[in-house]
């Protein structure tokens, strides 16, 4: 070939690859780059896709519109995942009425559509909320909890919280959301720590929103950990450092590094070949015990 970087003069051009929409729903964690790093580690040329990936800054306008434009284009696959569980139902029934599969990614949807995914890949977000919520029962019974919620209305904050509130609901004195960033998760704890100056505990549905309650209770003159224990959900780097650093008193981890196992379950989607309904990604949990080595050996 004349060297040039236009794929259509090798491997018989872009025929051969299988053309992929994939919908993330933003950039807004250490999660979700690890989730995004992920993917387009795995659904590449090499690995025989044509990858469109749009990132929707978190609004769901933006994924409905990418999934409209992935079924323009005829693309062989949709993958994505919602920022919301509800207000799917017309743009999957299109998908669906183009004969197009979607792969359901990390959060789920609530939808009236009959039939309308090849397949979900994603976490058990009840474990992950019950897993917490066991460990506060077991080491602080008598916590008077702050919860710091997710995006309101993602499964991932629905699941969290309603399998975290069945265990420890009677000590829970507030909540509020912080959409799964620092930034608003600061902003939620330092409105809090005003509101509920008798908080002993704040449970967290994910690292990045921890993080800046750290900040916030360091601000206020408090010990991250100590005056205020911190439970969270992730177990992003930094998560896991500030868990070692003892500001944080219990993380249970929500692995995004499965980019090669959708990559795995589009090729078979696309060959027709039948597929697990559902693949539940394996999570584990880390207490301060935690070494610096096993914090250095994470791939995220
Ligand atoms: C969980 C994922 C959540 C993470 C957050 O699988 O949907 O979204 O817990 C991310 O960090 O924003």
């Amino acid at each position: 070939s004349s060297g040039s970087d236009d794929d259509s003069t090798s491997g018989g051009g872009s025929g051969d690859l299988i053309k992929v929409g994939f919908s993330q729903l933003g950039a807004e964690s250490g999660w979700r780059t690890a989730n995004t790093d992920s993917v387009k580690a795995a659904f590449t040329k090499e690995n025989g896709f044509d990858l469109t990936f749009v990132d929707a800054q978190q609004k769901q306008e933006n994924q409905i519109k990418a999934i409209r434009d992935f079924i323009d284009q005829g693309v062989d696959v949709i993958a994505f995942s919602p920022v919301v569980e509800t207000g799917w139902d017309q743009v999957l029934q299109e998908a669906k009425d183009a004969e197009i599969p979607v792969i359901l990614v990390d959060r789920t949807v609530k939808t009236t559509v009959d039939d309308p995914f090849a397949t979900y890949i994603g976490s058990d977000f009840e474990k992950e909320g019950d897993t917490a919520a066991q460990w506060v029962k077991t080491n602080s019974p008598d916590a008077k909890i702050f919860e710091l919620q997710g995006t309101l209305g993602a499964s991932a904050q629905v699941d969290r919280e309603k399998a975290f509130d069945a265990v420890m609901g009677d000590n829970i004195i507030g909540k509020a959301s912080g959409n799964f960033t620092r930034a608003e998760g600061k902003a939620a704890t330092e409105a809090a720590l005003q509101a509920y100056p008798d908080m002993t505990m704040i449970f967290s549905h994910n690292d990045d929103m921890a993080l800046g309650a750290i900040e916030a209770i360091e601000a206020a003159g408090k010990t991250p950990g100590k005056d205020i224990q911190i439970v969270s959900i992730d177990g992003v780097k930094d998560g896991l450092q500030a868990l070692h650093d003892k500001k944080i008193n219990y993380v249970v981890e929500c692995n995004p590094v499965y980019g090669d196992q959708i990559a795995d379950l589009a090729k078979k989607i696309v060959a027709g070949d039948t597929v697990e309904k559902k693949t539940i990604v394996t999570d584990q949990a880390f207490d301060q015990t935690i070494t610096q080595d096993t914090i250095d050996a994470r791939k995220y």
